[in-house]
């Protein structure tokens, strides 16, 4: 049975006593060793992913761990990289937002051979094992295409042709988020996706992406752009400008994230809605490590863990891990921008 309960079984019989302080022998051992945490980071991309990367550091000062902290600058092998050194380091536990979905299943292998426990956050993988990770900590992206969609459904009269700016290649939120619009999109026909390109999720890139699709004959005929974030929508709202066309009127734009950007965009009147994405995942993931930790340290002392029911482990401690761990999200548009913008935390 691969799950939850499988994984932290095996990470408990692989691991080796080295790591664990609760099988070590010697007695003179300090009694609380600081936790070591293992986390690489994807890039620095966006203001999600600066707000985010923000969050993990504070809360783990916050909480006395030791965390050993990489960016890998929007390249999965750097990325791999930096998961194979924190093996070297042997961490106590390893957690990463994977910039792609798939390409992991081998290094994934050689962590859990390493008896290191993975938890993966804000973004998913392709696996064909799941007891690879313990659990996913992010947000239901194809719900925020889908949210994304209704805007235009219930904002918009008569014909929608959207130009869609999609997020980096192969990552679990562009998949989703194009899924979950697509999906919301089909009962209507007035609305349609008339061009998709990809702008991996800067703020540059959105700009130059819209630059080139309004020199296209198509262009004439656009009246909406669905932006996969935030930044993509604000580079993409200077290039629709600087072509002499109005964006959040002639243009209506829907983008996700809700950074503090977009609300001063909706001010302006420039952006219609942005769909909430929560990058303050920091508190919810040392939750998680705390209670893998504990969970681990049973199992490797002969402990029985419970399943309670698929995917759902609960320890004798009562620690409870589900194999994905959203967040509750909201959708804002202009008409709350400006009472919004002052309770932003990012
Ligand atoms: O929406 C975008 C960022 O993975 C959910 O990545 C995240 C996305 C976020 O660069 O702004």
């Amino acid at each position: 049975m691969k799950n939850i309960l499988s994984t932290i079984i095996c990470a408990g019989l692989i691991a080796s006593c080295a790591i664990l302080p609760s099988c070590a022998k010697k007695t003179d051992e300090p009694t609380a060793k600081k936790i070591v945490v293992g986390f690489a980071q994807l890039g620095a991309e966006s203001d999600w992913r600066v707000a985010n990367t923000k969050s993990i550091k504070d809360e783990a000062r916050a909480r006395g761990i030791d965390l050993r902290f990489s960016d890998a600058q929007q390249k999965q092998e750097n990325q791999i990289k930096a998961l194979r050194s924190l093996i070297e380091q042997k961490v106590d536990i390893i957690a990463f937002s994977p910039l792609v979905e798939t390409g992991w299943q081998s290094v994934l292998e050689e962590i859990q051979t390493a008896g290191i426990p993975v938890i993966l956050t804000d973004r998913a993988v392709d696996v064909t094992d799941p007891s690879l990770y313990v659990t996913f900590i992010g947000s239901d992206f194809v719900e925020e295409g889908r949210r994304a969609a209704r805007w235009f459904i219930e904002n918009t009269k008569g014909d929608v042709n959207v130009f869609e700016l999609r997020g980096t290649p192969g990552a679990s939120c562009a998949v989703d988020r194009k899924k979950g619009f697509e999906e919301a999109i089909a009962a209507h026909p007035r609305i349609k996706i008339i061009q998709s390109q990809d702008g991996n999720f800067e703020t540059a890139k959105g700009k130059e992406v819209m630059e080139a699709f309004l020199k296209t004959p198509e262009a004439k005929d656009c009246n909406a752009l669905y932006s996969h974030n935030d930044g993509m929508a604000l580079g993409a709202i200077q290039a629709i400008k600087a072509a002499g066309r109005k964006p959040g009127t002639e243009i209506k734009i829907v983008s996700i994230d809700a950074v503090k950007a977009a609300f001063e965009a909706m001010i302006a009147g420039e952006l219609n809605c942005t769909v909430e994405c929560n990058p303050l995942l920091g508190p919810k993931l040392f939750d998680t490590i705390e209670a893998v930790l504990a969970a681990k340290k049973l199992a490797d002392n002969g402990a029985k863990l419970k399943l309670v029911k698929p995917g759902v482990l609960e320890t004798l401690k009562g620690n409870i891990f589900e194999k994905r761990l959203t967040v509750e999200e909201g959708v804002f548009d202009q008409s709350v921008a400006k009472e919004q913008l002052n309770q932003r935390k990012y």
